[in-house]
This record gives structure tokens, sequence and C-alpha cells, in this order.
């Protein structure tokens, strides 16, 4: 194949995708592989197997991040330049949030490694421990101890939903290791859009330019448990409606803001969860985010102000993750636009309203982001869909985006 019109093995890539996607699956055909679960051990081991079939080094480091790369002693010297992502997943996912970015990535090395070129770096491809955050917080864990914004120990000692440490897991599943990798000169991460607007717009490519704030909190209301029949309703000390009226308020404040506001509450228990008992407890987590840092800042604040004012429940607090909105290197995201236009393609610049590896990675080092367009906007749900001529598409133009930042 002339150098000029090289791409990549589009088979082997999209029968990977199909193939990470069936490891993991649960009773239920429920795609779900938590971080240093079972289920990542058997995704790890996949990726780790097709690494070396493309005759990659494989590195570990002590929160198990894996990295996989390609050095020749002409050029090993020089910092890496990095591509990546995540092969977690959340609870009954899709096959295509962070599986794209690595396996695209280890595509777009094994075909510059088969066409014989020799890049002026290393190039890497990493795997990131614990990007979704569901079993552990806080989410893009690993990256972030990468990038020196939590310690190692800090992350190992992360206690997940199900009591277990990380660092005992990592170790279990055999991927606590202690290899260190050089800082990256560049981060480029390929991802599916996991939002509406690239098929809205019928845009190929997105450059992603800034990735909005995220705040995430776990609220635990006390109230007072008493019989559902016989207690008036002046006199409940009812944590369970107390946690509807957080959420609504919440709500409401997020779809009246200007600036793109977004919350969820994703998770939510009461105690002691029987039909004829006021809730006692309830226990809740707010994922709250926002573009503007000064927006989301207000938004804590109102949230805070609500739950002091709740009468005769007693409010605690959990802070699981907090990251301010990121902007990304404007000369990669210009590359990014240039590379998917010469390929003929449409592109955007836009914003990530999903936290990704790339926002810790930025701290770093220079870092962007590709997207692909998610049909319907769907993600973290088994219906996520990225058609094939547009996975594609977005591994070529990661490819030239490599191949100008480190072959030519
Ligand atoms: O939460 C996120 O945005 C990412 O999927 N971890
Ligand atoms: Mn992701
Ligand atoms: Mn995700």
């Amino acid at each position: 194949m002339a150098l000029s019109n090289l791409a990549i093995d589009s088979d082997r890539l999209l029968s990977r995708l199909k193939q990470l996607g069936e490891i993991g699956r649960d009773g239920d055909g429920r795609l779900v592989r938590l971080a240093a679960s079972d289920a990542d051990k058997a995704g790890r081991d996949r990726f780790v197997a097709w690494a070396r079939e493309a005759g990659l080094a494989v590195k570990v480091d002590r929160v198990g991040n894996i990295f996989a790369l390609w050095t020749e002693s002409e050029n090993a010297h020089e910092a890496p330049l990095m591509l990546g992502s995540h092969i977690d997943t959340v609870i009954d996912a899709g096959i295509y949030d962070g599986c794209y970015g690595v396996l695209a990535g280890l595509e777009v090395i094994a075909t510059l490694k088969e066409a014989r070129l020799t890049p002026k770096r290393p190039l890497v491809v990493a795997a990131f421990t614990n990007e979704e955050g569901v079993r552990f917080s806080p989410d893009m864990m690993g990256s972030l101890a990468f990038a020196g914004g939590i310690t190692v120990d800090e992350a190992l000692a992360a206690r997940g939903t199900d009591g277990k440490l990380l660092g005992e897991e990592l170790a279990r599943i055999g991927y606590a290791g202690s290899d260190d990798v050089a800082r990256p000169a560049a981060y480029i991460e390929l991802h599916i859009e996991q939002g509406p607007v690239l098929e809205r717009e019928g845009i190929a490519i997105g450059a992603v330019e800034n990735l909005q704030g995220i705040s995430w909190q776990r609220i635990t209301l006390e109230g007072v448990a008493n019989h559902a029949g016989t207690t008036p309703m002046a006199m409940r000390h009812d944590a369970g409606f107390a946690a509807a009226s957080v959420i609504t308020f919440l709500y409401e404040r997020a779809k009246a803001s200007a600036s793109g506001t977004v919350a969820t509450v994703g998770t939510i228990a009461f105690e002691p969860n029987a039909i004829n008992v006021i809730p006692a407890r309830s226990i809740f987590t707010i994922d709250l985010r926002d573009p503007d840092e000064t927006s989301l800042k207000s938004h804590e604040q109102a949230l805070a102000d609500y739950l002091n004012a709740l009468e005769g429940i007693t409010v605690s607090v959990e802070r699981l993750a907090r990251f301010e909105p990121v902007i990304f290197d404007q000369g990669l995201v210009r590359e990014i636009g240039a590379a998917a236009k010469a390929r003929g393609h449409t592109v955007r610049r836009m914003t990530s309203g999903a936290g990704h590896d790339a926002q810790m990675l930025a701290r770093i080092a220079p870092a962007a982001m590709i997207f692909v367009p998610s049909i319907g906007g769907i993600s973290h749900n088994p219906k996520e869909f990225t058609p094939d001529a547009d996975l594609i598409a977005g591994a070529n133009v990661l490819l030239d985006v490599v191949r100008t930042l480190s072959i030519r």
C-alpha cells in the first residue's frame, strides 16, 4: 500500500471490537466489566495478547494502567506519543465506550509498524484503569494517578461499592504492576461522542476542544423510621421524601441553567427499604456537570444551601470526584481538523459532555480528542452504536494525526 493512502486494517479493528464486546457478559447477557473485576481481567488479558501479537512491549504500572509500546533504538530517548482510552465498562454497557479508542490506538500502531515506518518517537497505546468510576471513585482514576492528580497509594486504597480495595483487587487479577512509563510528548484519544451532536448535524468527525467540569457527591439523609399508616404527614421526618425534593430541586435548576448544566441521580437506596416503613435513611449520588466552572460552583453551593435547609433531616455529604473543565491543546485540535478534512470528512469543534482520560493527561501533556457519532446520542446503554464506516473514518483520522506528529 502506497504510504500516501495508508489505512488501518478495518476488518481487524471491527472484529476485535466485537470480540472484546463479548468478554464480560453476565448471566443476563449484559456487558459488565467493572474495574479490577474478573471480567475486567479477561478483557485486559485479551488486549495484552493482541498487543503482543503486534510485537509491542507491554508494561503495567502500580495502578494497573496497561501500556503497549513500540520503541526503536533510534527513538528510544524521545518522549512517546500516547494514544489510548479505557476498557472497563459501566453496568449493561455498549461495546464502543473506551474500547474503541484503545483498539483503534493499537490498530494505528500496528499499521505503522507493518508499513515499516520508523516514528521519530516511541508510540504507546494505554488502557487506563477504572475510567468509569462505577465500582471505585473517582472516575478516570488510573489516568488521574498517572498524571499525578492523586497518589498511587490513594488510588490503591480506594474502597469499591462492594467494600473491596482497588489495590487488593488489582493484585488478585494479576495487574498490580510496577513499571514506569515516560510522560508523553502528547496524548490523542479517539472516542465515540456518546451524545447527539454529530449525528444531528450530519458531521463525521468531532475535534474536541474542551471538556466540562464534573462534580460527584454521595448524599446521606437521616430521618426517622415510623409507621406508614399511623404517622400523620405533619409528624414525619421522611428521608425518602427529602431525597425526592432534593432531586426535583436539582433537576429543575439544571434545566433552567443557561450554561448547559446537567444533573443526574444514578443511584439511590432507602433504609430499611420496607413498603410500610417511612424511610429512616436515603443514600443517593449526584453527578453534576457544567462546561463553566463558575456556574458549576454556583450549583454546588445552591445544592448545599438546599440540603442545609431540610427540616428534621440530618445531612451528610461525601465528595466522590471533582474535576474542573479542561481546555485541550489547540494545536492538536487543528491537526485533527486538518486530518479529517484531508480525508474528505466533515468536522466540527465541540465540547465533551463525558469525562475522559484525556482530561487527566491534559495535566501533563498537550492532549486532544477525536469523536465519531453515536447513533441517537445513546451511550452507557447496550443500544450504544456507531456505524462501521464512522469507526473506520475515526481510526484513519487518528492514523493520519499520529503520522503527522511522529512520522514526517
Ligand atoms: O462519567 C463519565 O463521563 C465517564 O464515562 N467516566
Ligand atoms: Mn469512555
Ligand atoms: Mn463511559
